[in-house]
């Protein structure tokens, strides 16, 4: 463990809370990512479906998710500078390889990491995140800035879910049977945070 004592709290089979365990580095992360986003600026993507994204979004890493009227998937060039996404930061890298260890998988080592912003009234529906080719690998999520109520279900989109509010600096590594669980974000409430002002930032580090 590279930081100070946190609770970690079991959220479902292969799903663990690390509470508060990304909050003593957090404005070195709101750094990075500003850096980031100075290369790969924030954007608004498209589904599928053609709607807009409520939650605007960039990548640093090897690769990059994205989405438009061809589908979900990742890419080595940012589709708006035409250039490589931002190099994932090594701190970033160390850090989600140590949270994910604290939560008991070894050898963790993201390709990439999705930044998600949430402003006023954004949120992310029900899905599962399965564009990944390796799916034994966990996901590790960081939240920063204003809390939301994370909701949580089964591997099947009418299972019931849980609400389980994340707040700045909170942790949530999800591996094993929870890597395919059905999982969304409920609304972001108007607020100000000390570090983010009116927003919520999510890190999503994953191995593609
Ligand atoms: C559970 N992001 O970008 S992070 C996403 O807060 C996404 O921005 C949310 O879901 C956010 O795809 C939630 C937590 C998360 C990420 C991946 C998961 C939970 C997950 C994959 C499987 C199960
Ligand atoms: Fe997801």
């Amino acid at each position: 463990m590279l930081f100070d004592e946190y609770a970690t709290e079991h959220l479902a089979d292969g799903a663990v809370v690390l509470r508060g365990a990304a909050e003593p580095v957090a404005t070195d992360l709101l750094r990075e990512i500003s850096s980031i986003i100075d290369q790969s600026p924030l954007r608004t993507v498209m589904t599928p479906m053609g709607k807009p994204m409520s939650v605007e979004m960039t990548n640093c890493g090897a690769v990059g998710w994205v989405s438009d009227s061809r589908g979900y998937r990742y890419e080595h060039l940012d589709p708006i500078t035409g250039l490589p996404w931002p190099p994932m930061p090594a701190r970033f890298s160390s850090l989600a390889g140590s949270l994910a260890e604290d939560a008991g998988y070894r050898g963790f080592r993201p390709d990439t990491c999705l930044i998600n912003r949430y402003s006023t009234g954004s949120k992310m529906g029900l899905h599962q995140d399965s564009d990944e080719r390796d799916l034994t690998q966990p996901i590790v999520s960081i939240s920063l800035g204003l809390p939301i109520n994370f909701k949580f279900g089964g591997t099947k989109r009418t299972d019931p879910t849980i609400s389980v509010k994340l707040r700045h600096g909170d942790v949530v590594v999800f591996g094993g049977a929870a890597r395919l669980a059905f999982h969304g974000v409920g609304l972001l409430h108007r607020g100000t945070h000390p570090l983010t002002k009116e927003f919520r930032f999510n890190l999503t580090y994953r191995v593609t």
